[in-house]
């Protein structure tokens, strides 16, 4: 009898249960996005593991969110940028100055003291025979002058250290067009030394400067390379020329020019590889890249981009570019990230052609136009 009881109960509460389950309104489980082929893919179908075509529900009802409208940014102008960011200067470069300066300031300047100055110069990468030539004209200098007040000291300082970097380089960038050519800028330099990213930072400085401007994206060497440069153009309203992976960058750029000419634009900034998928060496495709582009337009400016912290190594980079492609100026970046803002005077001296910018964060306005007084001021500190 009990045994028949606890069968009774068990059914009872199997019933209840399957009629909440069966009474309970189905959830759908939340879709992945439907990933829209692009149009240089091509539509490829979506195939599942065992071959074949994966045919897409409608979802039931719900309404397609509204595309987010992106909104055109207005950047800010080049200009008095680098007094802007000089606090980034000033931290990285903190104990450069204050060592300068302090060494200076010292009670007596015996030889072991310039010794000292001479080494902070050589650590900030100046160069040897720089940090030994700006040592020489100090002592000279403060030896003239006799007294040593801080002002006259950072005084005199500043004057050598700008004299260094050259203050009668023309540091502007050629961004004008030729009559119905807009201005072509090559951006050269091996990987991660920041290239896509100055695109991107040149071609918002260059339509807060008022401008129109197409980014052509020849370095194919990945997808993600031209994705980066496409978000940079699609922020500030920029057209982007790219083709897929593995493409002829050669072709992307010429492409990119020709868009260039008919949408009538001032300037085109071609992004290039650090590294290549085939065997041509990186310099001859660089070689053609601008032959191929010069077909059009001239090339108004080819920006080779050195990563500060690298040091030596960079400095050989330039001397390998300098050899293949005719560089009309140099991009220093991550100078937020190191001391060693002296090989601002090394680069200019190997290759003769002046720093036009600096990078000085990964931000979208974190470049400036280089210029050579506020930077020994944020430097040296007020
Ligand atoms: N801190 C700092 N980071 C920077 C600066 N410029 C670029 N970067 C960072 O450096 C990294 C590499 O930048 P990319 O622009 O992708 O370098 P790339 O030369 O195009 O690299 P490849 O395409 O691989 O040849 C990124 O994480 C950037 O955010 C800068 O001035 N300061
Ligand atoms: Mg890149």
């Amino acid at each position: 009898m009990e045994y028949l009881i606890v069968i009774a109960a068990l059914a009872a509460v199997a019933l209840i249960v399957g009629g909440i389950t069966l009474l309970r309104p189905r959830r759908t489980r939340p879709r992945p996005p439907v990933e829209r082929p692009t149009e240089r893919t091509g539509g490829a179908t979506a195939v599942d593991e065992a071959g074949a075509p994966v045919v897409e529900e409608a979802p039931p009802t719900e309404v397609p969110a509204p595309r987010p409208t992106i909104e055109i940014e207005k950047p800010p102008p080049g200009a008095g940028r680098l007094v802007r960011l000089r606090a980034r200067l000033a931290r990285s470069q903190n104990t450069f100055g204050k060592t300068l300066l302090g060494l200076l300031s010292r009670d007596t300047l015996d030889d072991d003291a310039w010794e000292e100055i001479e080494d902070t110069l050589i650590t900030a990468d100046m160069g040897a025979a720089v940090a030994r030539q700006v040592t020489d004209d100090l002592r000279t200098r403060v030896q003239v002058l006799g007294t040593r007040s801080p002002e006259e000291v950072r005084a005199l300082l500043k004057e050598e250290l700008v004299k260094q970097i050259g203050p009668d380089f023309d540091r502007s960038l050629r961004t004008e067009g030729h009559g119905d050519r807009p201005a072509v800028l090559m951006v050269v330099g091996v990987n991660g030394t920041g290239k896509t990213t100055t695109c991107g930072k040149l071609g918002r400085v260059l339509v807060g400067d008022g401008n129109t401007v197409v980014l052509g994206a020849a370095d194919t060497f990945r997808a993600a390379a031209a994705d980066q440069l496409e978000t940079w153009g699609t922020r500030v309203g920029a057209q982007v020329v790219r083709r897929d992976e593995g493409a002829d960058p050669a072709s992307v750029a010429f492409d990119a020019v020709k868009q260039g000419i008919e949408s009538k634009v001032n300037v085109v900034i071609i992004d290039t590889a650090g590294r290549l998928h085939t065997k041509t060496g990186l310099m001859d495709e660089l070689g053609k890249v601008k032959r191929v582009v010069e077909k059009q337009a001239a090339v108004d400016e080819v920006l080779l981009v050195l990563d500060a912290t690298t040091g030596q190594n960079g400095m050989q980079q330039a001397r390998v570019f300098a050899e293949v492609v005719n560089i009309t100026g140099v991009v220093l970046t991550k100078l937020d990230g190191t001391a060693k803002g002296g090989i601002v005077v090394q680069v200019q001296r190997e290759l003769g052609v002046p720093v036009k910018l600096v990078g000085l964060g990964e931000g979208p306005d974190d470049l400036a136009p280089f210029e050579p007084e506020a930077f020994v001021d944020a430097i040296l500190g007020d």
